[in-house]
């Protein structure tokens, strides 16, 4: 299907500010190019528009919630309209709140067609905080619990229904840091998580294929990429670096993968921020990665 970029310039739910200009460096490091050199028809939406951040402390337990609201509504509008067109959506990031308009327009549109949903959610961290336990407020820590129906009302009953996922559609992989009251949320909820120690002892090949397991030609299959979850050695380019993620190969495998069992049908690419980044190394390395997502090998296919 044609694909249709959508640029989310906002860092209301980050601790850096920064993200906001990930939408552009994407662009500027040839996301676009690269998808239609893959023979996809590529259709930039430009950048959605929204509230200015603020910079203010948390409040309630949130830091912008107000504004992180006004973005993913416009978000889920944007996603649930590429979908209805029959085309793939690509989120460009913007932080990683966004995942919550994305995938409940993801969810919504699966729901309504009868199809499965797979969510893999690539990333350092397991995003499950709640304001109760949140170390920082920072909603980019929690759009995953408010997907499974925790956190404030307006984000889990985005789209009208609550929980717009359930547990047993997601899988985290690359998991390596979990804030401690989020540690006892995410067992209670029973999260598949591919941690770092997991992908140490079994290797990237078998995570992949637990991960994968059951997706089929009746799956839509979400990716949710958060930059951070490469090593920060080959992507220093986000605000919150963890030591010790996937080497280039590992993330490459990843990608490849996926990209084998045809169903990928939205993705979002959050967290880059090139105030963090040297020379848009970062960006250039997410667009490599995006290619093996979208079929790009050595010696297949071209
Ligand atoms: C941390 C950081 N767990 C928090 N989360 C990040 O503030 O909730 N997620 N950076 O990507
Ligand atoms: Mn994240
Ligand atoms: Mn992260
Ligand atoms: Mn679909």
């Amino acid at each position: 299907p044609p694909v249709s970029l959508i640029g989310v310039p906002t860092d209301v739910g980050a601790g850096h500010r920064g993200a906001s200009m990930g939408p552009e460096a994407l662009r500027v490091a040839g996301l676009g190019e690269a998808l239609q050199a893959r023979g996809l028809q590529v259709v930039d939406r430009g950048n959605l528009s929204g509230p200015f951040n603020p910079w203010q402390p948390p409040a309630d337990g949130y830091r912008h919630l107000q504004q992180v609201v006004a973005w993913n509504t416009a978000l889920m509008h944007a996603t649930a309209a590429e979908l209805a067109a029959g085309h793939l959506p690509i989120t460009l990031g913007g932080d990683h709140c966004l995942a919550v308009g994305s995938i409940v327009a993801v969810a919504q549109h699966c729901r309504r067609a009868g199809r499965k949903l797979r969510v893999l959610w690539l990333d350092a961290h397991a995003d499950f905080n709640t304001s109760q336990i949140t170390p920082s407020g920072n909603v980019h820590g929690m759009p995953v619990a408010c997907l499974c129906g925790i956190g404030p009302r307006e984000l889990t009953h985005l789209g009208g229904d609550s929980p717009a996922l359930k547990p047993d559609e997601i899988r985290q992989i690359g998991i390596r840091s979990v804030d401690e009251g989020e540690r006892r949320l995410v067992h209670e909820f029973g999260l598949d998580i591919y941690d770092m120690r997991y992908i140490d002892e079994i290797g990237m090949k078998r995570v992949m294929e637990e991960a994968l397991d059951g997706v089929d030609a009746d799956t839509h299959l979400h990716v949710s990429f958060d930059v951070d979850f490469l090593d920060p050695g080959i992507a220093p380019g986000v605000g919150t670096t963890i030591p010790g993620g996937p080497t280039y190969r590992e993330a490459q495998l990843v990608m490849e993968m996926i990209a084998d069992t045809g169903r990928m049908a939205s993705l979002d690419i959050v967290e880059l921020n090139p105030a963090f980044d040297s020379q848009n190394r970062t960006a250039l390395l997410a667009v490599d990665l995006v290619e093996s997502l979208f079929g790009k090998s050595t010696l297949m296919r071209g």
